[in-house]
């Protein structure tokens, strides 16, 4: 899941308890210029519940991936490729790039 200010799963660790607070699993990141996500080789099933306000792209690599896209905060690209199934944005396309503007 991608979110404004995270990026979890995607086979990276979980929460992890130690004590409290209890660290997220995943990445976080802030005030970033550009996010660039570049996805393996297997089938990947990505949710973005937003991206933040710089641009953000995505290329989604080989096999059979899953794209679902709710909302973008800023410019955002995905290149799904040819092996892609997608929802959220009606794309039929192998690029989609989207603006808030659009
Ligand atoms: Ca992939």
């Amino acid at each position: 899941m991608l979110s404004e200010d995270r990026l979890t799963g995607l086979g990276m660790g979980g929460d992890t308890t130690i004590g409290k607070p209890v660290p997220p699993g995943g990445i976080g990141y802030h005030e970033l210029e550009a996010l660039n996500l570049k996805l393996g080789t297997g089938s990947d099933d990505l949710v973005i519940e937003s991206t933040h306000a710089g641009s953000t792209n995505i290329d989604t690599g080989t096999a059979a991936d899953t794209v679902t896209v709710k909302t973008i905060g800023g410019h955002t690209s995905i290149d799904t490729g040819q092996e892609t199934t997608s929802s959220g944005w009606a794309a039929t396309t192998a690029c989609w790039i989207r603006s808030p503007d659009c």
